[in-house]
């Protein structure tokens, strides 16, 4: 099984800024965490990070050609805004996990809509870093 790792816009900012609401851990942190998840599971993982709502879209085309099994996706802030990213998600078909370190739903009004999550097999929301990982396993178990 082969799952993509896609996290959208300031999630590579992880442990430099705002460590009360996204942790101390790094964008790298969290990599090395899936990473030696994925071994555990025996699952193959790649990962993508962008700031640029175009090159998510391209990404999740990429994931259909390359035969990608599930995506566990961050996309950030385009969450709340991107048709386009969503879209993108419905057209490939491959389950998606929607992924958000921090509870979403108890922040600023504009966070409570998601237009990912409209299109997501399942939303993952509010358990920090792990959270990666539980979307992994949902991804995993449901293959
Ligand atoms: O809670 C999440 O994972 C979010 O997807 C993170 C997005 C935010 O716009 C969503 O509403 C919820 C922001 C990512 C910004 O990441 C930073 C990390 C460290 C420092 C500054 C920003």
């Amino acid at each position: 099984m082969k799952l993509l790792i896609l996290n959208g816009p300031n999630l590579n900012f992880l442990g430099i800024r705002e460590p009360a609401i996204y942790g101390k851990e790094t964008y790298e942190d969290l990599l090395a965490l899936i990473r030696l998840h994925a071994e555990k599971r025996g699952v193959a993982v790649s990962f993508y990070q962008s700031n640029h709502e175009g090159d998510l879209v391209d990404a999740i085309q990429k994931a259909y050609f390359d035969k990608i099994d599930g995506i566990v996706f961050n996309p950030g802030a385009y969450t709340h805004t991107s048709i386009a990213i969503a879209d993108a998600v419905k057209a490939v078909g491959i389950p998606t996990v929607e992924v958000h370190i921090s509870n979403v739903k108890e922040r600023e009004p504009f966070r409570q809509v998601s237009y990912i999550g409209l299109v997501a097999t399942a939303s993952v929301i509010g358990e920090g870093l792990q959270g990666y990982l539980h979307a992994m396993d949902i991804l995993i178990d449901n293959a």
